[in-house]
């Protein structure tokens, strides 16, 4: 039965992936092993993964062929199909290039420490790169891991087409004026959302999607000076869809994120899985690391 309900699923998505992902070939890799060799990062199966564990050939490549000279909108590491129980053999420091001839290559994209991976099984974490260009070849160095030497990734995906953002309007939220929670949804990383009031918290915005939409995924985006004033980001939250804005059904829930980071105006999204379509979100923050105070430049909404 779990076979059947999987096999259904996994031509459902691959259906909906062939339209916007690009299909590409592995030039080489890092590893030889066939079982979980580095063909396994581009067979579209997010079941069989490459692994590999050899400090030596650090960094780790993976070279890809898009068949033609190609651009995309943002490439997605899927994680392995057993990172929660084998947790930090994600990528954290990564570089992206391209080329057209295999030798001369354009850096087009570079994470430093980034943690948008979490130890989930078979999820994937998209990325949009920094550049754009049209190039046959595609090739993923990876310098660092999680916690150590190991890596696994069951797919490197290059897509077409980004996510689309919502546009939302305020409904409500905590504060006013300049830095009032309406600033999390004026388009704006540079004015943002400022509040100290220990007696309203949890802290609830509610925005608008304008008609009744399914996200996917949203965006928390820190504050012009978080570098400076560390400890603004929100650290217990309840993501909630509603039509009516009086009946509420929970989303998801973040506790102790360690995801986002103290840096200026930088975007953290998060998943949201099978959820309904609902023209209201509510976003209940519970906590910020600091202690009362939060700070957001904008909450971003993606189908
Ligand atoms: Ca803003």
């Amino acid at each position: 039965m779990r076979m059947l309900v999987l096999t259904g699923t996994m031509a459902l998505t691959s259906s909906v992936l062939a339209q916007e992902t690009i299909k590409t070939k592995l030039v080489s890799g890092t590893g030889s092993d066939i079982e979980e060799g580095p063909a396994m990062i581009c067979d579209g199966d997010a079941s069989t993964k490459w692994c590999v564990d050899e400090p030596s050939h650090m960094p780790y490549v993976i070279i890809l062929d898009a068949g033609t000279p190609t651009d995309f909108a943002e490439y997605g590491f899927v994680t392995g199909n057993d990172t929660q129980d084998y947790p930090d053999r994600n990528p954290v420091t990564w570089r992206v290039s391209g080329s057209n001839d295999k030798q001369n290559w354009t850096t087009i994209d570079t994470q430093e420490n980034d943690r948008t991976l979490r130890d989930e099984n078979e999820q994937e974490y998209r990325f949009k790169p920094a550049k754009k260009g049209q190039f046959r070849y595609y090739r993923f160095e990876f310098l660092k891991m999680a916690d150590g030497t190991r890596i696994q990734l069951s797919e490197i995906n290059l897509h077409k087409v980004g996510r689309t953002s919502i546009k939302t309007t305020f409904v409500s939220g905590p504060g006013n004026g300049k830095e009032g929670a309406a600033m999390v949804s004026d388009g704006f990383f540079y004015t943002k959302w400022c509040i100290d009031e220990p007696s309203k918290m949890p802290y609830s915005i509610v925005l608008d999607a304008g008609t009744s939409t399914a996200i996917t995924e949203y965006g928390l985006v820190t504050g012009d000076d978080s570098h400076t004033y560390s400890g603004r980001n929100p650290r217990n939250w309840k993501v909630m869809g509603s039509n009516d804005k009086s009946n509420w059904k929970q989303l998801g829930e973040v506790k102790n994120d360690r995801s986002m980071r103290d840096e200026n105006e930088q975007e953290y999204r998060f998943r949201v899985k099978n959820a309904p379509a609902y023209r209201y979100y509510k976003f209940v923050f519970e906590k910020t690391w600091e202690d009362t105070r939060i700070q957001l430049a904008e909450i971003k909404l993606y189908k």
